[in-house]
């Protein structure tokens, strides 16, 4: 059955695309093939699966899910956000130069940092919400363009259609991590991109109970040396961690709404306490991109920053003194995290860079989770007085 976008609504295809009824018990859930390997008939002769680090029921079904929401025919599911990451890069050579945005998770800055650095690949960390600044950081050996939008933890949004338009005048491929927004709210292999990440231990899974990572793309090209790569190097996800994610699908969308619902009564709640100097939100319209978030995502999501008046000190009061939130990494899941992205998620940026790009002591990075909302803006509210 193909669940086109044309002819389905999102909701739909995320709880049927890439998947069949069991043609042998009718078991309408696809099964967890927990197989390493398939039997051949005769040498070559199979039916189509061979070994589970090439090609797996499960993961191949959770795989053309997600590719279907993101408006792609491929997809790749990884043990992590990072190996995912990691195997996207390894198509490039040494010698080969990717622009990035400047503000992005920090595993993702170390891992280009700290390993792609050392094989000979060149990194450069520009500000992108202007499209012209990409034109002016693009070498001739440059071979990608790096997008996060949102980014992580500022909250700041990339025009992808006009970055991606400027890379591909130069032959330059382009890769969004859309992990803030999930295909729910943002779409970038429509807006251009031409093949997106994300870490599916976020929403895509949703109960902070895996990790996991995804690349899907539209191109037949790079889902060849995608698919080469994943074989080769072996980072893929494993088969009961695919069926976790496949369920948690089919909830997607709920889960983004109730998410978005709770992110924009706490993102206007902190907007008017007098403790917080600063709200990033994009669904608030003193977000400096308010329109280009309106044009480019068909929603806001559940993801905020704000700074706190009074630093360090402030921020370390509150963040011991939630109750409902939970003071923790990651983000994405069903319940509310609150965490500090200067000594947690991002500690691993040089000091001068964190405190350039504006992470400084006072910010503090929310995962609004789909809890009573009243809970949450009680436990803020108690927090933030103690603070
Ligand atoms: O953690 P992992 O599944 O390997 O994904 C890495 C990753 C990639 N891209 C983005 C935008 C991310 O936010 C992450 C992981 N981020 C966190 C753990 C965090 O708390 O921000």
């Amino acid at each position: 059955m193909n669940w086109s976008d044309e002819e389905f609504g999102f909701e739909t295809r995320a709880i049927h695309a890439g998947q069949e009824t069991d043609p042998g018990t009718g078991a309408i859930i696809t099964p967890l093939y927990l197989t390493s390997t398939y039997a051949h008939s005769s040498p070559g002769v199979h039916k189509g699966f061979e070994y589970s680090r090439s090609h797996n029921p499960t993961r191949k079904a959770y795989e053309a899910c997600v590719a279907n929401l993101e408006g792609a025919r491929f997809g790749f599911a990884f043990a992590s956000g990072c190996i995912g990451a990691t195997t996207a890069v390894a198509m490039l050579e040494q010698g080969d130069h990717v622009v990035c945005c400047d503000d992005m998770y920090g595993g993702t800055y170390r891992l280009f940092e700290q390993v792609f650095r050392k094989q000979g690949i060149d990194f450069c960390y520009v500000d992108l919400t202007g499209a012209n600044m990409l034109e002016a950081a693009m070498k001739p050996n440059t071979r990608m363009v790096w997008l996060e939008s949102p980014t992580n933890p500022l909250m700041k949004l990339l025009d992808i259609a006009a970055l991606a338009s400027v890379a591909h005048d130069r032959g330059v491929m382009v890769m969004v991590d859309n992990t803030f927004m999930s295909p729910f709210y943002q779409r970038p292999i429509e807006l251009g991109a031409d093949m997106v990440l994300h870490s599916t231990t976020k929403y895509i899974n949703g109960h902070s109970d895996l990790i996991g990572g995804l690349v899907v793309t539209d191109d037949e090209e790079i889902a060849n040396q995608l698919g080469f790569l994943s074989n080769t190097m072996g980072g893929i996800q494993s088969t009961f961690d695919a069926f976790l994610c496949l369920r948690s699908l089919k909830t997607l969308a709920i889960r983004m709404r109730a998410h978005e619902r709770n992110a924009f009564s706490v993102a206007r709640f902190l907007e008017g306490h007098d403790k917080v100097a600063n709200v990033l939100y994009p669904g608030l319209e003193s977000h400096p991109q308010y329109a280009l978030a309106k044009a480019q995502m068909s929603g806001f999501g559940g993801m905020i920053a704000f700074t706190i008046k009074g630093g360090l000190p402030a921020a370390r009061r509150m963040l011991e003194t939630v109750n409902v939130f939970t003071l923790a990494e990651s983000l994405g899941g069903v319940e509310s995290l609150i965490e500090h992205p200067a000594i947690m998620t991002h500690s691993s940026l040089p000091e001068e860079k964190r405190l350039s790009l504006g992470i400084d002591d006072g910010l503090i990075r929310l995962s609004v989770g789909i809890e009573s909302e009243a809970d949450l803006l009680r436990d803020l509210d108690q927090a933030l007085a103690a603070a």
